[in-house]
C-alpha cells in the first residue's frame, strides 16, 4: 500500500513525496482505495446485469454523504493496513483523514437519509443506483458575526472529488419552455431550451467489500459550449451567457427546508435530475430487455418526496410519445415502477407549482398531467384534485402515481392517512405503508465511535456492524459492574475528546463531568431550540438563586443551521448566542452551566458530537416531526433521549423501555386540542411565574444589552402567535429536566439506561429500513448471500 500510495502520488498527482501538501498525500491515498473499490463495483455491476436483477433507483435531490474517505477504508477492511502505510511514509494519519471536505448535498434529515439508504443497499447487495445532483455548491457555510448567522458558498469542489469517475460519455439531453405540435393523435414536444446532463460515477460499496452499487450525480452543460460568432465580435459575456444559464441549474443545493421558494431554478432542477435519471434508466431496460412492457419487472423508482415526483409525468410521456404506448396503459405501467416516500405533513413544505409556471417550463407534462387527473376522476369521481385552485399539487400527484406511498414512522404514517391524504387514502386503502427510518451502523456507530465500537466487539465478535440486532446482548451486561465500567469509559474518553476540541473551536473550557446535552438539527420552531433556551435560562436564574444546592453540572450543546431567508429562525441563533455570552461570562455558574454552539454544523460535526453525548434533545411539537433520524445515532451511542411522543421517538422508547427515556409534553392529539384554546400561550406563561421571569428578562435586554429590543419579535410572538406550543409543553419539560439531573448523579444508574438504549436500538439500523422497502414496496431481493449474511 505504502508503494501504491507514492505512485498514485507521483504518476496521479504528478507530486513528489518531499512537495507533497496533506491534501496531496489525502488524494493518493484515496486514489489507492478507490482502485481497490473497482473490482467488486464493476463485478457488481455485471452480476447485476447478467442475473437480470431488479434494480432500485433511489431519486433524490440530496445526499448528504459528509466525508467518504474513512468509510471506503472501514468498509474494505484496511483501518490498519492504511494507518500502517501512512505512517510508513511519515505522514500524520488522522490529519490526512480529516482533511476531506464533507460533501454536504443535503439540508438536514432526508438528504442523510438517502446517503444511509445507499450504504444499507451496498451492504445488503441490492442492485441500486442513487440518482441525483452534482452541485457545484452544498449547503451554504455558516458563521456566527456578533452572535447573527452569516452565510457564504461551499466549495467542496475547490480540490478535486478525488472518488468520482466523470462519464462524459453518459449524457442526457434535456428541454425546457417551447410548445407541443400534434400529428394525427400523436404529441411531439419542441423545446426551445435545452441542456446537457452528464453523469458523474461515486461507487458505493457496502460492509466488507462484497456488493458495489452507484451514486451517480448529474451536472448541468450547455449542448454549444459557446458562441463562437459573439466571441470573434469581442463580445466574451454574449458568447459565454448559454454557458452560464446552462451550468446555474446545478450550481447550488436550494438551501431553505420551510418553504419552496425560488420556484422556476427549484422547478428547472427537480425536472432537470429527474428526466436525466428516467431516461438513463430507460435506455439501461431498452439496452438489456428490449421490451418496454418488461419496465416494472425491472425497475423500482423510489421518490425521495415530490421533489423527483415529475417522474410519473416524466416516464408517461416517453412511453406515449416516444413508445407509443396508449395513455391508460402508460399511466398504469409508470405506476407500477413508481414509488412515493413523504417526510412532512407541514403545509408550508408540500409543494404545489402555479400551472402558469408549469406551462411555461413544461408544457406538455402539463398536458400529461391533466390527463392524469381525468383518468383519475374518471375512475374515482370526487378523487381530491392533482391541479386546484391554479397549481399543480405535487403530493396529489406523486400519490396518484405511485403503486406504494410510505410515510417515515408509525406515527407520521398514521397521520399521513389521517391529514393530508385522509381521501386518497380512503379510495386507495392499501397503498399508503410505513417503512419506519433507520440509520447506518458502519458511520454512526463502528466509524464514528471507535472507544464503543471496540467494547462492542471484544463482546459480540464483529458481526453485529451488518447485524445490528445482535446489541441485544448486550442488555445482559446492564448488572455487570466491569462492563458498566468500560461503557463508562468508553463515554468519558469521547467526552474528553469533544472537550478538547471544543476548547480548540469555541474556546470555551468544558467539565468531562458535566452532563453534555446535546441539540443538534436544523433550526426549526417545531423543533423548539427556543424551547431548550428558556428552559436554560430559568435553569440559570435558580443555580443563581440557590447557589448551594447540589446542582448537575450541564454543558448545553446546540448546533444546526437556519434557511437564509428564515427570519425566525436566525432569531433563535442569534438569542441562543446572546445567552451564551452573557451565561458562560457568569462567575456564579462557573463550572455549573456552560452553552455552546459551534458554528457550521455538518455530518463530520455530528459524528463528533454524538458519540459524547449524555442528553438527546428531541423536543418537537408532537405531530410534526415525520421521524427524526439523530435520535437513532444519539440512543445507539448510549444517550438517554428527553423527548416528546413524535415521529420515531415513540418507536424509539418502546424499544429502549419507557423506564430509560425522559418522556415530557402534550401528546399530537392534545396539541390539536390545545390550538383550539383561546388565548392557550398566555394561559400557559400566567400559570408559570418560571416561564415569566425568563421572558421578562430576554424582553428587557438582559442577554442583548447593546440592543435591548433585539428579542422582542421572537418573546411576542410566544405570547400571540405560539405556533408549536413552547409556552404549553415548558414547565412539563423544566420539571423532566430536573428528574434527569437526579438520575445523572447516581453515574452507574446513568450508564446501564445508557447501554439498555445501545442494546435496544438494533432495529433502528438502515438495514431494517431496507429489506422493509425491498420486501413491502420494491419485490426486489438481495442475491441469496448477502441476506443470510444479514439475517
Ligand atoms: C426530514 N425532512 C424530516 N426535509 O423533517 C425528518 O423528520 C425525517 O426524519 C427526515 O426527513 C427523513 O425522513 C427533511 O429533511 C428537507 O430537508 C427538505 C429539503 C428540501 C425542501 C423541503 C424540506
Amino acid at each position: 500500500m505504502k508503494n501504491d500510495i507514492l505512485k498514485r502520488l507521483r504518476y496521479s498527482l504528478g507530486k513528489d513525496a518531499g512537495a507533497a501538501s496533506v491534501q496531496d498525500w489525502r488524494m493518493a491515498l484515496s486514489l489507492v482505495l478507490r482502485d481497490q473499490l473497482v473490482d467488486v463495483w464493476l463485478d457488481s455491476a455485471r452480476r447485476a446485469e447478467v442475473n437480470a436483477s431488479k434494480r432500485v433507483y433511489y431519486l433524490s435531490m440530496e445526499f448528504l454523504i459528509g466525508r467518504l474517505i474513512e468509510d471506503m477504508i472501514s468498509n474494505l477492511g484496511l483501518d490498519a493496513a492504511a494507518r500502517d502505510a501512512v505512517e510508513a511514509l511519515g505522514q500524520d494519519y488522522d490529519m490526512i483523514v480529516h482533511d476531506e471536505p464533507d460533501a454536504a448535498l443535503g439540508n438536514g434529515g432526508l438528504g442523510r437519509l438517502a446517503a444511509c439508504f445507499m450504504d444499507s443497499l451496498a451492504t445488503l447487495g441490492i442492485p441500486a443506483f442513487g440518482y441525483g445532483i452534482r452541485y457545484e455548491h452544498g449547503l451554504f457555510e455558516q458563521s456566527f458575526v456578533d452572535g447573527a448567522q452569516a452565510e457564504s458558498p461551499e466549495t467542496w469542489l475547490s480540490q478535486r472529488h478525488v472518488w468520482e469517475f466523470e462519464r462524459p460519455e453518459v449524457q442526457h439531453r434535456i428541454g425546457f419552455g417551447g410548445h407541443v405540435s400534434r400529428d394525427g393523435g400523436r404529441a411531439t414536444w419542441h423545446p426551445d431550451n435545452m441542456v446537457v446532463a452528464t453523469g458523474y460515477d461515486t461507487p458505493v460499496v457496502g460492509w466488507q467489500g462484497e456488493w458495489g452499487n452507484t451514486l451517480r450525480l448529474w451536472s448541468a452543460k450547455p449542448v454549444n459550449p459557446f458562441d463562437l460568432e459573439s466571441f470573434n465580435r469581442g463580445d466574451y459575456l454574449a458568447a459565454s451567457r448559454s454557458e452560464a444559464l446552462a451550468r446555474t441549474i446545478s450550481r447550488v443545493l436550494y438551501p431553505d427546508d420551510t418553504t419552496e421558494n425560488g420556484k422556476e431554478l427549484r422547478l428547472k432542477q427537480e425536472y432537470f435530475f429527474t428526466a436525466a435519471s428516467i431516461m438513463d434508466l430507460m435506455c439501461r431496460h431498452m439496452e438489456e430487455d428490449g421490451d418496454i412492457r418488461a419496465l416494472p419487472e425491472h425497475v423500482a423508482i423510489q421518490l425521495n418526496d415530490t421533489h423527483p415526483a415529475i417522474a410519473g409525468p416524466e416516464l408517461v410521456r416517453l412511453l406515449v410519445d416516444d413508445h407509443g404506448l396508449a395513455m391508460a396503459e402508460a399511466i398504469t405501467l409508470a405506476r407500477r415502477c413508481l414509488a412515493y416516500t413523504n417526510h412532512t405533513l407541514l403545509p408550508e413544505a408540500l409543494e404545489r407549482w402555479p400551472e402558469g409556471l408549469f406551462a411555461r417550463v413544461l408544457p406538455r407534462h402539463l398536458e400529461i398531467i391533466r390527463e392524469i387527473e381525468a383518468a383519475q376522476q374518471a375512475e374515482f369521481p370526487g378523487s381530491p384534485h392533482i391541479l386546484e385552485h391554479g397549481d399543480v399539487c405535487m403530493g396529489e400527484l406523486a400519490f396518484v402515481m405511485a403503486h406504494k406511498v410510505n410515510g417515515v414512522s408509525a406515527l407520521h404514517t398514521d397521520l399521513v392517512k389521517k391529514t393530508v391524504f385522509a381521501e386518497l387514502h380512503r379510495i386507495h386503502p392499501t397503498r399508503i405503508v410505513n417503512q419506519t427510518n433507520g440509520i447506518t451502523p458502519r458511520r454512526w456507530l463502528h466509524g464514528c465511535n471507535p472507544a464503543l465500537r471496540d467494547l462492542i466487539t471484544q463482546q459480540l465478535g464483529d458481526t453485529w456492524v451488518s447485524d445490528l440486532e445482535q446489541l441485544a446482548a448486550l442488555k445482559a451486561k446492564r448488572s455487570d459492574t466491569s462492563f458498566i465500567q468500560a461503557f463508562q469509559q468508553a463515554k468519558r474518553s469521547n467526552k474528553v475528546a469533544l472537550s478538547n476540541w471544543i476548547s480548540e473551536t469555541c474556546g470555551v473550557a468544558l467539565d468531562p463531568d458535566a452532563m453534555f446535552d446535546v441539540q443538534i438539527k436544523r433550526i426549526h420552531e417545531y423543533k423548539r431550540q427556543l424551547m431548550n433556551l428558556l428552559e436554560t435560562v430559568a435553569l440559570w436564574n435558580e443555580m443563581r438563586d440557590d447557589p448551594d444546592r447540589d446542582w448537575t453540572p450541564r454543558v448545553k450543546i446546540f448546533g444546526g443551521k437556519a434557511a437564509p431567508g428564515y427570519v425566525l429562525a436566525k432569531q433563535i441563533i442569534h438569542l441562543i448566542n446572546d445567552v451564551a455570552r452573557v451565561v458562560n461570562a457568569d462567575p456564579a455558574t462557573k463550572g455549573r452551566l456552560r452553552i455552546v454552539f459551534p458554528p457550521n454544523y455538518n455530518v463530520t460535526m455530528a459524528e463528533r458530537l454524538i458519540p459524547a453525548a449524555d442528553l438527546s434533545e428531541q423536543i418537537s411539537t408532537a405531530g410534526k416531526e415525520a421521524s427524526g433520524t439523530g435520535n437513532m445515532k444519539f440512543a445507539l451511542n448510549g444517550a438517554l433521549t428527553i423527548g416528546t411522543l413524535d415521529g420515531a421517538n415513540v418507536e424509539i422508547r418502546d424499544h429502549v423501555g419507557s423506564e430509560n427515556f425522559f418522556l415530557f409534553g402534550l401528546t399530537a392529539s392534545e396539541v390539536v386540542d390545545r390550538r383550539h384554546q383561546h388565548g392557550f400561550s398566555r394561559a400557559a406563561i400566567e400559570a408559570s411565574p418560571r416561564l415569566q421571569r425568563v421572558l421578562g428578562q430576554i424582553f428587557e435586554g438582559r442577554f442583548s444589552p447593546e440592543d435591548p429590543h433585539r428579542h422582542h419579535g421572537l418573546i411576542g410572538m410566544l405570547y400571540d402567535h405560539d405556533h408549536f406550543l413552547v409556552t404549553c409543553d415548558f414547565d412539563s419539560y423544566y420539571d423532566t429536566q430536573r428528574r434527569a439531573d437526579v438520575v445523572f448523579q447516581n453515574s452507574r444508574n446513568w450508564a446501564s439506561m445508557a447501554l439498555m438504549n445501545t442494546a435496544s436500538m438494533g432495529w433502528f439500523s438502515s438495514d431494517r429500513t431496507i429489506q422493509g422497502y425491498a420486501r413491502d414496496i420494491w419485490q426486489a431481493d438481495a442475491p441469496r448471500s448477502a441476506l443470510e449474511r444479514s439475517a
